[in-house]
């Protein structure tokens, strides 16, 4: 098989000061894969996928709705997870052979309070093993839930008293990611973060995924779930990225 670690190495993409901000703040927002003439047709197929979705393919909580496996759930998505940048992100900070581990849609309700702060994946010894990526499919601002980030609390040791008990309230530190539709959000997944409260009267609608090292075992069966017409319409690198 093609080495697409070192592949993806070479065809670096990401601008060192993104890089420092990933490493040192824990996120950074770039500009993302889809068009700008082409976000009115991302977020069409986003409805589209979200509406025809089967129940047991949903999750709907106190604030956001989930539908999972936007893998399969037609071309337009296809960019979204083999998007450079984030590859390159990847390539720099998981530092190893790395794959998809969930790729999912996430719109945040309308006039809904703020998501706990929470971590993706726990730090370990061995360094930060989890980098997650949101599209912007709206606007993300400060009224409409745009995440929010603890700087730099993917480094450290312990947690302070004060958020375990409030992960809900605002906290020291924290910055909201806002951007304009299309923008990607790319985070470690060791730090603290989550929705901020929407206060508007729309829907702030996403696209999330995560990469994990190769090795590690996957949020979803990424590969158990391939439908025929996906696989048949990918290419080498996306079959590398879903380990199929
Ligand atoms: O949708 C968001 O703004 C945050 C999502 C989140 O916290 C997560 O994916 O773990």
């Amino acid at each position: 098989m093609r080495d697409w670690f070192s592949v993806i190495g070479r065809g670096c993409e990401l601008p060192e000061g993104a890089l420092r901000d990933l490493r040192d703040v824990g996120f950074v927002v770039i500009p993302g894969p889809v068009a700008s003439d082409r976000l009115g047709q991302l977020a069409a197929a986003y409805d589209a996928a979200v509406a025809s979705a089967d129940p047991d393919d949903m999750s709907v909580g106190s604030s956001t709705t989930r539908v999972h496996d936007f893998v399969n759930r037609g071309p337009e998505f296809d960019a979204l997870y083999v998007y450079q940048p984030v590859l390159a992100a990847c390539y720099r900070i998981i530092g190893r052979p790395f794959k998809l581990s969930s790729l999912l849609a996430r719109t945040v309700r309308p006039r809904t309070p703020a998501q706990a702060l929470h971590v993706d994946f726990k730090r370990d010894t061995d360094g930060w093993p989890m980098i997650g990526f949101i599209i912007m499919v709206d606007e993300f601002r400060s009224d409409n839930g745009a995440t929010r980030f603890v700087r730099r609390s993917h480094k450290w040791p312990t947690i302070p008293d004060d958020l375990l008990n409030a992960p809900a309230a605002d906290y020291e530190g924290q910055v909201q990611a806002c951007g304009p539709a299309g923008s990607v959000i790319i985070y470690n997944g060791s730090i603290r973060h989550g929705h901020a409260a929407n206060s508007s009267g729309e829907p702030r609608r996403s696209i999330q995924g995560a990469y994990i090292r190769r090795e590690a075992r996957s949020g979803v069966d990424l590969p158990a779930r391939m439908r025929p017409e996906t696989l048949s319409r990918i290419g080498p690198l996306a079959r590398y990225l879903l380990a199929v």
